[in-house]
């Protein structure tokens, strides 16, 4: 070979590498034969981008799908080659069952998905849905690595069919003794709670003794010294606590600060009985909540994926960001923005739905006037026509949020398959409120978010702003809805599904509309905002939503992305 053909092969392989694309050697021999052959590969490129059956191999086989007639179109106008009509004709494009593929792009090297040939991963797909395969159509050179990977998830949790209730006394208690027995398994975990002694045990002693104990919060107040007194209960008993306000511990004044009402803690301190005029009382000198342990270590994938968090897109609305919504499933096909947009877009491979995907009806009084699709079964065949259009390879999770048809009260099942037919033969896997998700290994919680305004309302630290700083104080409680009886409505179930008993890696909430990224412990804490603009609902409450924000997490180093999507330019 001459030198300068050695040098263009390698400029070429060069160019292939660094569109990760491969080739096999025939076809670059092919290609080093043209006149041009930079000008000609761009042109190969550009064209079998529309190839359905282009993945990311230039092979005979796809270049025999650019008809030759086609071919010599390209080449010819750019008067790239002399005609010489051999080199496309089908003999020659004939496919080399031997012929080896040239590895020009740098694979992954573990859990490919086609590690046997690129063949496979084409007959992998197609089968389960109608979502779109291709996403190449109009960027030849965005190639999703998420597309080269299988999924890996597991439903670790899901309510929908386990929460039947009938509303009556016993279902109340059941979940509550739930709620008890599994917060104060949580709470005994701890490495500082030693021993803890049954409220009723503590009550029967006759001298003043150091103790400790467990229990939901019953009643809190400061008293006239600005002590801070509760009144805790298990299931033997209730008893008073005070600790002094001039503990030196300010984590003490800020467990105070954010308390409600039934959430757990632990009491540690000395028992002072009492006489026929007043009960015992606990001295504490030590309180905590159940919370997180601080050195948590949160699982990551090994493969180099992202998952995407959205919510309340309120399809229906006339409010629904539809634009900027489409723009988002522009991005997740490679067609927004530049080289690293593309990149991130290429990374996902799952997408949570975490509630009100559409505005529903009848959800709040005069909601009609709100909406400009008021049929519920339309609203879903828009949703559906959106979610077709996500590449096929991205997996997505829907979680039912209080505008879906399902009840209101949590946990909620998934929407029933009658409203949202298409979507399920789109393969969206339909899950209630909370679910739990495992995507490489990576645990994620999904929960609309219904109690947050409860907390904001009670504590006078959280407001709509910082869901975030709200979220950390569930994780803290180690439970979704801490405090019963407030606007949350709880349907009461045999057992307790808003208990946080597996420590999750990500926690992603909607429904406030406004967007919060943080971290707690090493977990990610993440609001999704929303895709609808200020509604007057809204505005009454001064609510200013964030819309068009995704956090995208990359679940193998558990780094997160919110990308505005309004920012991206075209
Ligand atoms: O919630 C729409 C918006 O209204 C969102 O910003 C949260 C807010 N919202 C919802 N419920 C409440 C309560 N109970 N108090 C205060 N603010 C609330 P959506 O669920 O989409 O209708
Ligand atoms: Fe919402
Ligand atoms: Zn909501």
């Amino acid at each position: 070979m001459k030198d300068d053909k050695l040098d263009q092969k390698y400029l070429i392989v060069q160019k292939l590498i660094n569109s990760e694309i491969n080739i096999t050697p025939s076809v670059l021999e092919m290609i080093l034969n043209m006149d041009n052959p930079h000008q000609s590969l761009e042109l190969i490129i550009r064209e079998i981008s529309f190839i359905p059956q282009f993945h990311s191999h230039i092979t005979p086989e796809i270049l025999k799908k650019i008809s030759n007639q086609e071919l010599h179109r390209i080449l010819l106008k750019k008067d790239q080659i002399s005609p010489r009509e051999g080199f496309i004709s089908k003999n020659d494009l004939k496919i080399n069952e031997k012929e080896r593929t040239l590895k020009a792009s740098i694979e992954p090297k573990s859990k490919l998905k086609n590690q046997k040939g690129f063949s496979a991963s084409n007959s992998l797909k197609s089968k389960e849905t109608s979502r779109i395969y291709e996403t190449t159509k109009s960027h030849s050179l965005f190639r999703p690595i998420a597309k080269e990977y299988d999924s890996d998830y597991k439903i670790l949790k899901d309510p929908t069919g386990k929460i039947y209730t009938n509303g009556d006394y016993d279902e109340f208690y059941n979940m509550t003794l739930d709620k008890f027995r599994n917060l104060n398994k949580l709470m005994r975990k701890r490495p500082d709670v030693l021993s803890a002694t049954n409220i009723n045990n503590i009550l029967r002693l006759s001298s003043s003794s150091d103790v400790s104990t467990i229990g939901l919060v019953k009643n809190f107040r400061q008293t006239k010294n600005q002590n801070f007194f509760f009144e805790i209960e298990d299931l033997t008993g209730s008893i008073n606590v005070l600790i002094r306000k001039d503990s030196e511990n300010q984590t003490i004044h800020n467990l105070f600060n954010h308390l409600v009402y039934d959430q757990m803690l632990y009491v540690q301190g000395t028992y002072n009985p009492g006489d026929s005029r007043n009960r015992g009382i606990i001295f504490a000198d030590y309180i905590t909540k159940i919370d997180i342990p601080t050195d948590y270590q949160p699982n990551n994938s090994d493969v180099p994926l992202s998952i995407a968090l959205i919510s309340d897109t309120h399809i229906g609305s006339k409010e629904f960001e539809e634009k900027l919504f489409s723009r988002f499933i522009s991005f997740l096909n490679g067609k927004l923005g530049n080289a690293k947009h593309r990149e991130m877009a290429s990374k996902i491979k799952y997408l949570v739905i975490n509630g009100d995907l559409v505005d529903g009806i009848g959800v709040y009084p005069n909601q009609e006037k709100d909406l400009n699709i008021s049929d519920i079964y339309k609203q879903y065949e828009k949703a559906s026509e959106f979610i077709a259009q996500i590449p096929e390879h991205i997996k997505i999770f829907y979680t039912a949020g209080n505008h879906e048809p399902v009840r209101n009260a949590i946990p909620r099942p998934a929407v029933p398959k009658k409203y949202c037919e298409d979507i399920f033969d789109l393969g969206v896997i339909c899950l209630g409120n909370p679910s739990y998700i495992q995507t490489h290994n990576v645990n994620t919680l999904i929960y609309h978010g219904e109690s947050i305004h409860d907390l904001n309302m009670l504590i006078h630290d959280f407001n709509i702003n910082e869901p975030t700083e709200t979220m950390k104080e569930l994780l803290i409680s180690r439970h979704l809805a801490p405090v019963f009886g407030e606007k949350t409505q709880i349907a009461p179930t045999d057992k307790d599904w808003l208990v946080i008993d597996k420590i999750p890696d990500i926690f992603h909430t909607g429904h406030v509309h406004i967007n919060g990224f943080d971290r707690y412990r090493h977990v990610s804490l993440v609001n999704s905002g929303c895709f609808q603009a200020q509604t007057d609902f809204m505005r009454s409450f001064g609510i200013i939503p964030t819309p068009g924000i995704v956090p995208i997490i990359e679940l193998d180093n558990l780094r997160f992305y919110p990308l505005d999507i309004k920012t991206i330019l075209n």
